[in-house]
Parts: structure tokens; C-alpha cells; sequence
């Protein structure tokens, strides 16, 4: 009966460690759901936080909501994004360490909007004296921007990331944030010329065209209307209800200008915008010696214009390429499908470049300036947020898909490598004894991929560089042979010599953490190497810095090594987003899907963790500080050692000796029952008026 359920029964409990039965999976599922009933969205495991997406707009994000989370400790305040921002704030405050906090989750559960609400919370709570408001706006504004030249529609999420990102914010001894920096990792690039059905190529294309004013259009040789654009109608989605390009335009135009971009530069990235589209539209047909021709000179002409290259070596490098052969020089024809693939490899080439370069523009108006700021770059400090693509499973997945999964299994990796490092080092640092948690450890996949010889990216590199005819099956077969047998590792071949249905023979499957992906080797070859109509129309030192190129995949490796690294250098902090259902819908949670998440992020083995040594635990200041009150020999102040403050109140208190233990500087609790009865008498005490009382009320 509805009346009798107690506040607890309706909205479960806020922390899963207060679970009674935390081992049991369904109690976990059912305390989400319930809370996502009620719209608490939020949950504890400790310290990392559970996040359920809404699917739509909940009044807990205002200014009012951020006030409330400032300096107030997870315990004392319902779960929120807030606290976990407000906490990683104050820590990197009082311990004067850089912090990160990793947002994970599959693709649509949430993670852009997590990381959006964390600098949000910090552009509007910290300090900022007049000179440094702008730096503050730029770092909000950049979001905008970056989404649009990198974010689109796909079949799991209207806003999906198509390139991973890591963003420093920068603060000085004050609280003050006074710089930004952006790592931007590997774009989906392809979408530029293809998109599956229902998705779309990225937003600033539609944004461009319905807002863009008239005169803009006209300069850039656009119509307004997205149909018309070949590479736009791929996916036959050109309108998204969730999304109004005309208004995210305004917003994307004023945020470049808060940004710092000039109007030329502005110009500059239209024009490329605009020449993709060009691009997209330029056909190619026979000519009248039956050789292969442009058809569409219109386009040549804007394709020129707009990207400032010679006309007729457009038209060449489009056509024709260049061979050499013993030392010489010489021309050859393109067929109609290599000329059409080296214009789908030019545009995504073209498209690559300004996103990279908008990056580096973005970074530069946000980087730290010590002559606008008159400190040293000694005493700031730095919070991290790491919001990659999240794990995406399509019908047909390519080597862009075999990136993101791959990201995120390095994430995953380093999630389960710190957090139970990080839980044993603080047994350890304060002498308690604590017994291991199986896990699965998903190194093995990672190996799988990165391993030195025998890994599927050093294969891979292996087989572009091979003189010969390399191909894409060629490759299979190489994979075939070294990893044949791998457990996470499985071809359309059975080791019994016959075929498996649910692999074809241009696909490999690779049992990942989240579940299986069929990968494509489809012209997985031809992508890895370097673009030769982009080096045909542009100086060579322009499309490459580098001597010896190095495949994608290995670039993509070494950066994502290079992330890890960063981030093992910083005090982390969790958000472990889930995605209810997969129709993106508000209200509804389909505990298949759910548990399906629960279990490969592994959160019930990071409660077990949680709860098989101590599930609660607090410094002895602020252990004392809250519960002094309870015992007349610590009331109202204790002047002796604080570990001898709380021996002393915990034996008033009536704790027994296999409830708790004492570190060096916390207080170990075992049981949640334990800090609840102590939470009673506080609230017996003090029934009304202190502070937390409402969000306590709705989890005791
Ligand atoms: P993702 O970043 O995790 O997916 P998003 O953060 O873009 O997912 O979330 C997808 C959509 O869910 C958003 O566009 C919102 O409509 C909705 N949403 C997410 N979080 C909230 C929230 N807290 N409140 C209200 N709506 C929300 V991907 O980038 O595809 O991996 O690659
Ligand atoms: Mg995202």
C-alpha cells in the first residue's frame, strides 16, 4: 500500500553501500529504478556517482541548486553532479592537487551533458574578478562550438560526440579559473561523406544552411536547403526534432565571436564548410575520348575560389594521380571510382583540417596569460574532464567505430585499475587489512588491440607498410593467423573448418567489456595511409609534419597512451552514466539495458569493493566536528589528539570493536546501520533545522 511505504521504500537509498543486500544485483537495478521514478537521476557508490539519463529537462540545475552544493559534503546533501564537481573543487583546493574527473558511459547515456553541467557549476560558483570573466565565458562558449563542428545525430544519441575530449581547467591559488586547454582525440571523419539511415553528417552543415543569413549564402554559392547536398542526404535525416539549427547557428556565431574569432577567420572556416558541400556535389562522367571528366564546373569553380587552389590542379588532382616509377614522374588516369573516392578522402581531409585548426584557435584564446593576470603559473592547479565518445555498437561498424571502443576500453581499464588501487592504498596507508574483490580485468582486450607484435593495431601496421599488394582481406588473414584463438577474438572461420554465419569474410568480431562488435576491414587499408590528392593540392609540409607517417591507428594509440598518462597523474573522480532505454525516451527504463551497463562497468564489484572492508569512512576532524554533540567529553570543543576525540565518542556512542576501526587519520565504519543509528540521535537532537535534513530524510 502506497501510505505505508516509508520515504526509504519509495526512492531507495542515495548511497548503494547503504544497500542491506549489496550483493545482489537485482536490489541494485530496482534501488535505480526506483530513484529514476522519482526523478533522482543521481546515486552514491561511495564516492563515484551513478547517473540514470532523464531524457529531459529536470529544474535541478539552477543557480539556486549550484548554491546549495557549495562546501557541503556528499553525505550530507542528495547525490548530484554538483557535489562530485563541488567535492573534486575543494579537494584540489585543500590538497593542492591536480584532479580529473572521467565521465563514462555508452554513446546517448549522458556524458557531454555531465561534463557540460561540471564547467557550468564552476564558471558560475568560483571567484572571478572582472579580467578573467571572459576567460570564463570562453571556456562555456567553446562548448557550443566544438559540438557543432564535431557533434551530430546518430542512431543512438542526437547529440552524439564524434571526437573525444579532454579539457584542463586551469585555476590560480585564489579558486579562480584562468585558463583552458583542449585535447581533441581522432574525429569521425567519415561522416563528412557518409551517413548511415536515420543519422546525420555533423551539425554546423544544417546549422549553416538553415541560419545562415542570405547574403552569407549567396557569397558561399549554398542554397538553403540541406536536400540539395549529397553529402548531407545520406543518411535522408535532414531535420531532428530535438534539435533547432536556425537558434544553435545564433548560438554557435555568437560564441565564436566570444571566442576571439576574428570575422576573417570566421570566413575562413565557412568557406571550408561550404566547400565540403561543394565537393559533395562535384560529379565526375565520361568524356569525349572516354576518359574521366569533371561534369559539374560550377562547383570547380566555388571549390577554387573557397579554398583558395589553382583551379586547373583541382581539377587535376581530382582526375589523375601521380606515380613514380623508377624516379620518374608520371600521370595516370583516375577511374570513375578512384575519382570519386579521392574527392570523399579530400573533403573528409579538408573537413579534418579546420576542425584541428579550430581547436588550436580555441586553445589559444583560452590559454593562460600571465601579462593579463598578474600571477605566477606556479601556484594554479588543474581539473580535468575527460568526456570521450562513448561506447557504440552499429550495424555496420568501421574503423572509426573500432577507435571509440577501443578508447573505451582504455577508460574502462583505467577505472578498474585506480579504483581498486586507490581503495587498497588507503587500507594500506592506514594500516586495515582488506580482502580483494574478483573482477574482470579487461587488459586482456586491451593487449588484444595494443599489444607490441601481436596486437590488432601493430598488425595492422604491419600489413600498410608491407611491400606488395596489400589489401583488406589480406589483412583478415594476417589477423587470422596471429590472433586466431584469442578469446576476445573471433572471424567468420570456426576451428572445426567451417563458417560462422555471424561474422562475414570481410569482418572480424571483437568481444569487448560492453558487449560484441563485427568490425568492416572494408577499405580499411586505404584509409591508414596519407592523403595524396590533399599533398597534390596543397604544399606537402601543410598536410604533414611528420617524416615517416605513422598509420591513424598507431597515432590514435599513442595519444589515447599519452591521455592515460595525464590522467594517472591526477587525483580522479567518477560519473558512471546508464542510458534507461534506447529509444531516448523520458519515463522509461528498460532493466535489460540497465543491467546490461551495470554489469560491464563493473559496478557491483565497485560496491563489493566498497563494502567489503569499510563502507563509510571520514576524517577525524570532520567525523568529530558532526557528531561531537552526542557525547558530553567532546562537547562542545575537544582539545586533545582528534583520534583520541572520536575513541572517546564512539565508546559514548556504544560502537563495538568489529563495528570500527581507527587509521592514522579516519575513522572506518563497517556497517551503514552503524552511522544511521548515529545519524538518529544527531536527528533526535536537532529535529528540524540542520541543513541536510530533507534530502537525509529521503534516504534514511
Ligand atoms: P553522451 O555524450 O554520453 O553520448 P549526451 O550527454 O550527449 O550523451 O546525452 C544525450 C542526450 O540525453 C542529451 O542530448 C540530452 O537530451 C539527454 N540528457 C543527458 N543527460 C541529461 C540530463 N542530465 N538532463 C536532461 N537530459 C539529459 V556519445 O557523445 O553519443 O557517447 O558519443
Ligand atoms: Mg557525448
Amino acid at each position: 500500500m502506497e501510505s505505508t511505504l516509508t520515504a526509504r521504500d519509495r526512492v531507495g537509498v542515495q548511497d548503494f553501500v547503504l544497500l542491506e543486500n549489496y550483493t545482489s544485483e537485482a536490489a541494485f537495478i530496482e534501488n535505480l529504478r526506483r530513484r529514476f521514478g522519482e526523478n533522482l537521476i543521481y546515486t552514491y557508490i561511495g564516492s563515484v556517482l551513478v547517473s540514470v539519463n532523464p531524457n529531459k529537462d529536470l529544474e535541478i540545475y539552477s543557480k539556486a541548486h549550484m548554491e546549495r552544493y557549495r562546501g557541503v559534503s556528499f553525505y550530507e546533501i542528495s547525490p548530484h553532479i554538483y557535489a562530485v564537481s563541488d567535492n573534486t573543487y575543494r579537494a584540489m583546493r585543500t590538497e593542492r592537487r591536480d584532479q580529473c574527473i572521467l565521465i563514462s558511459g555508452e554513446s546517448g547515456a549522458g556524458k557531454t551533458e555531465a561534463s557540460k553541467k561540471i564547467l557550468q557549476y564552476y564558471a558560475t560558483t568560483c571567484p572571478v574578478t572582472d579580467h578573467l570573466s571572459t576567460l570564463r565565458d570562453r571556456l562555456v562558449q567553446s562548448n557550443p562550438v566544438l559540438e557543432a563542428f564535431g557533434n551530430a545525430k546518430t542512431l543512438r544519441n542526437d547529440n552524439s560526440s564524434r571526437f573525444g575530449k579532454y579539457m584542463d581547467v586551469q585555476f590560480d591559488f585564489r579558486g579562480a579559473p584562468i585558463g583552458g586547454h583542449i585535447l581533441n582525440y581522432l574525429l569521425e571523419k567519415s561522416r563528412v561523406v557518409h551517413q548511415n539511415h536515420g543519422e546525420r553528417n555533423f551539425h554546423i552543415f544544417y546549422q549553416l544552411l538553415e541560419g545562415g543569413e542570405q547574403n552569407l549564402l549567396s557569397k558561399l554559392g549554398l542554397e538553403r536547403n540541406a536536400q540539395k547536398y549529397q553529402y548531407l542526404v545520406k543518411g535522408c535525416c535532414p531535420r531532428v526534432s530535438s534539435i533547432n539549427d536556425k537558434n544553435d547557428w545564433r548560438t554557435v556565431r555568437k560564441a565564436l565571436t566570444v571566442i576571439g574569432f576574428h570575422e576573417d577567420e570566421v570566413e575562413d572556416l565557412l568557406n571550408i564548410i561550404a566547400s565540403v558541400l561543394h565537393l559533395g556535389n562535384t560529379q565526375f562522367g565520361e568524356g569525349k575520348n572516354g576518359e574521366n571528366q569533371i561534369t559539374t564546373e560550377p562547383q570547380l569553380k566555388y571549390l577554387s575560389k573557397l579554398l583558395g587552389v589553382d583551379g586547373a590542379a583541382l581539377r587535376e588532382a581530382l582526375t589523375h594521380k601521380k606515380i613514380t616509377a623508377k624516379g620518374e614522374e608520371m600521370i595516370s588516369p583516375l577511374s570513375f571510382e578512384q575519382a570519386v573516392a579521392a574527392r570523399d578522402a579530400l573533403a573528409k581531409a579538408v573537413y579534418g583540417r579546420a576542425f584541428t585548426w579550430l581547436v588550436v584557435k580555441i586553445n589559444q584564446s583560452l590559454a593562460f596569460k600571465d601579462d593579463v593576470y598578474n600571477s605566477s603559473k606556479g601556484s594554479s592547479s588543474v581539473i580535468g574532464l575527460l568526456d570521450i565518445y562513448g561506447f557504440e555498437v552499429f550495424q555496420h561498424n568501421s574503423f572509426e567505430q573500432f577507435c571509440i571502443n577501443y578508447c573505451n576500453e582504455k577508460l574502462h581499464q583505467l577505472f578498474i585499475e585506480l579504483t581498486l588501487k586507490s581503495e587498497q592504498e588507503e587500507y594500506e596507508a592506514e594500516g586495515i587489512t582488506w580482502e580483494p574483490v574478483k573482477y574482470f580485468d579487461n587488459k586482456i582486450i586491451c593487449d588484444l588491440v595494443e599489444g607490441k607484435h601481436k596486437g590488432l593495431i601493430s598488425i595492422l601496421d604491419e600489413e600498410c607498410l608491407r611491400p606488395g599488394e596489400p589489401s583488406d582481406i589480406s589483412f583478415l588473414e594476417k589477423l587470422e593467423d596471429t590472433l586466431g584463438g584469442h578469446a576476445h577474438f573471433v572471424t567468420h572461420k570456426l576451428s572445426n573448418g567451417k563458417t560462422r554465419k555471424a561474422v562475414s569474410r570481410e569482418e572480424f568480431k571483437l568481444i569487448h567489456y560492453a558487449g560484441e562488435v563485427n568490425y568492416s576491414v572494408n577499405g580499411e587499408l586505404a584509409n591508414q595511409s596519407g592523403n595524396s590528392v590533399l599533398s597534390q593540392c596543397f604544399h606537402r609540409e601543410e598536410v604533414t609534419d611528420q617524416k615517416r607517417p605513422e598509420t591513424t591507428a598507431t597515432q590514435f594509440k599513442n595519444s589515447l597512451a599519452k591521455l592515460i598518462e595525464i590522467l594517472m597523474s591526477k587525483e580522479p573522480s567518477y560519473v558512471r552514466c546508464i542510458k534507461p532505454n534506447d529509444a531516448k525516451q523520458s519515463g522509461r527504463f528498460d532493466e535489460a539495458l540497465v543491467r546490461h551497463q551495470v554489469k560491464y562497468l563493473g559496478l557491483m564489484e565497485n560496491l563489493r569493493v566498497r563494502r567489503a572492508g569499510f563502507a563509510y569512512r571520514r576524517h577525524y576532524e570532520t567525523f568529530l566536528q558532526r557528531y561531537k554533540s552526542l557525547c558530553p567529553g567532546t562537547w562542545p570543543n575537544w582539545q586533545g589528539r582528534l583520534a583520541d576525540g572520536v575513541a572517546t565518542l564512539v565508546q559514548h556512542l556504544g560502537y563495538k570493536p568489529e563495528e570500527y576501526k581507527l587509521g592514522k587519520t579516519k575513522i572506518f565504519i563497517r556497517f551503514p546501520k552503524t552511522l544511521f543509528s548515529t545519524e538518529d540521535s544527531l536527528e533526535a537532537r536537532r529535529p528540524t533545522s540542520w541543513r541536510g535534513y530533507r534530502e537525509r530524510a529521503k534516504y534514511l
